[in-house]
């Protein structure tokens, strides 16, 4: 009996902006600090960059005909800041909003619902220079303008706007770097800006990345249609129980109320986590008053990115209550060195955050996996451990469902190969194959599975 999905569930596909459009500089586009942060060599695998990326630019409408083929019911794409406000504030450049009105027209013909991300990464450089980018409070307070002009503007069409793409990626990684085992050695990644901050300093920017979500929120109420609908994006931390005791559920759930201590957490409860703060010692933000009010701001949604469970949990007799489980060095992973593999972490995650906060509405706003894909002799590519890891996940999704978790959509990561950041090109998360070269699009066997899943509504 094939596995199926509630009536109305959105089978979905998502982009982001850098990672796929190309052309920088066109039509009146500002610099970004992604555009900054590949010109420095060694920053970027091979020296790649998103200059051209898969030419989504020019090319949008034959991928969006190409999305509809597939049978993709929602399409999550991210708005390039830059390209709207080529200085982060002042004057709008309606040229840079003519191409998103232009895309999600097409989306809209194609009968594919948009979800559009305001914030996936790629910051103007203008404000980096200005303000250090999310160190300073004017960076949340132009991001909220800025989401105000887009509610303004585009909510006659698009009725999903996500705020915020992965708090603790962009960060984390981006103002203070993370260190990851990585074949045997630790390396140091750094995304854009790829700063290296004090904890204080660093716990200053989390708060201030939530103030610009939850200002956003309030700025897309003010000035949207009424019917928007507005929600972040976080790739929260999933704990999964090493077995599904009462005692092991309870351990994990308190686990996640607490690793999501800096991001969504706050979101959802209006307050910052009192165990949490207190670990925090004196690296605590700064709050002024008002901030918690707009971090708290009620969403319609709450988008999850998940790719693998963060750690393992079992009950312990404490306070806390939980302790982690050192992961096994053999633990399978899938190709990228962060993704441990164990589906799991598709029923913990949305079960979990439901059972501590009782969202309305569930997306998962990502997940998927790297493969290492090729087209074979006639042009086929045969992403098998794709298709496992997509089946597997959804399995596991539609289980949390069964239990109550209210996931009314999934957007896999991603629709075409692109730029995975500093990783570059050759990283491939795409369900379509993109040649870089000729820029030729090739379907691969997951986005066949994709099509027959989306059209019964089931897993094939
Ligand atoms: O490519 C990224 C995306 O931009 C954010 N979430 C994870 C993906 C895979 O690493």
């Amino acid at each position: 009996m094939p596995l199926r999905f509630p009536e109305g569930f959105l089978w979905g596909m998502a982009t982001s902006a850098y990672q796929i459009e190309g052309s920088p500089a066109a039509d009146g586009k500002g610099p970004s600090i992604w555009d900054s942060f590949c010109k420095v060599p060694g920053n970027i695998r091979n020296g790649e960059s998103g200059d051209v990326a898969i030419d989504h630019y020019h090319r949008f409408q034959s991928d969006v005909a190409l999305l509809r083929d597939l049978g993709v019911e929602a399409y999550r794409f991210s708005i390039s800041w830059p390209r709207i406000f080529p200085d982060g504030d002042g004057e709008p450049n309606p040229a840079g909003l003519d191409f998103y009105i232009r895309l999600v027209d097409c989306l809209l013909e194609a009968g594919i619902r948009p979800f559009a991300t305001l914030y996936h990464w790629d910051l103007p450089q203008s404000l980096q220079d200005r303000f250090g980018g999310w160190q300073r409070r004017e960076t949340a307070e132009a991001f909220a303008r800025y989401a105000g002009y887009v509610a303004r503007k585009l909510s006659d069409r698009v009725r999903d706007i996500i705020t915020i793409n992965e708090f603790r990626s962009f960060v984390d990684m981006g103002y203070r770097g993370v260190e990851m085992a990585v074949g045997g050695r630790t390396v140091r990644i750094s995304l854009a800006p790829g700063l290296a901050l004090e904890p204080k300093a660093l716990a200053q920017v989390r708060h201030l990345a939530l103030l610009g979500h939850g200002l956003a929120v309030q700025a897309i109420r003010a000035e949207g249609r009424a019917e928007t609908r507005v929600g972040p994006a976080e790739n929260v931390e999933v704990a999964v129980p090493v077995s599904a005791t009462p005692a092991n559920i309870a351990a994990a759930r308190a686990a996640m109320r607490y690793l999501n201590g800096p991001f969504l957490t706050p979101m959802l409860e209006g307050a910052y986590d009192s165990a949490w703060l207190a670990a925090q010692g004196e690296n605590t933000p700064e709050v002024q008053p008002g901030d918690m009010e707009a971090i708290g701001a009620p969403l319609d949604f709450v988008g999850l990115n998940i790719y693998r469970p963060a750690i393992y949990v079992m009950a312990e007799e404490s306070a806390r209550g939980w302790q982690p489980v050192r992961i096994n060095p053999s633990h399978p992973k899938m190709d990228s060195a962060w993704h441990l593999l164990d589906p799991e972490a598709l029923y913990w995650g949305p079960r979990l955050v439901h059972d501590l906060w009782q969202p309305e509405i569930i997306y998962l706003t990502e997940n998927g996996c790297a493969a290492k894909d090729a087209l074979g002799a006639e042009g086929e590519v045969h992403d098998t451990d794709r298709l496992m890891y997509l089946r597997a996940a959804m399995t596991a999704l539609h289980r949390a469902i069964a239990d109550g978790a209210p996931v009314a959509g999934n957007f896999f990561w991603s629709a075409f190969d692109n730029f995975e950041w500093t990783d570059g090109l050759q990283r491939r998360f795409g369900l379509v194959h993109v040649d870089y070269e000729t820029q030729v699009r090739t379907p691969k066997l997951s986005a066949h599975w994709f099509c027959e899943s989306a059209r019964t509504n089931s897993i094939a």
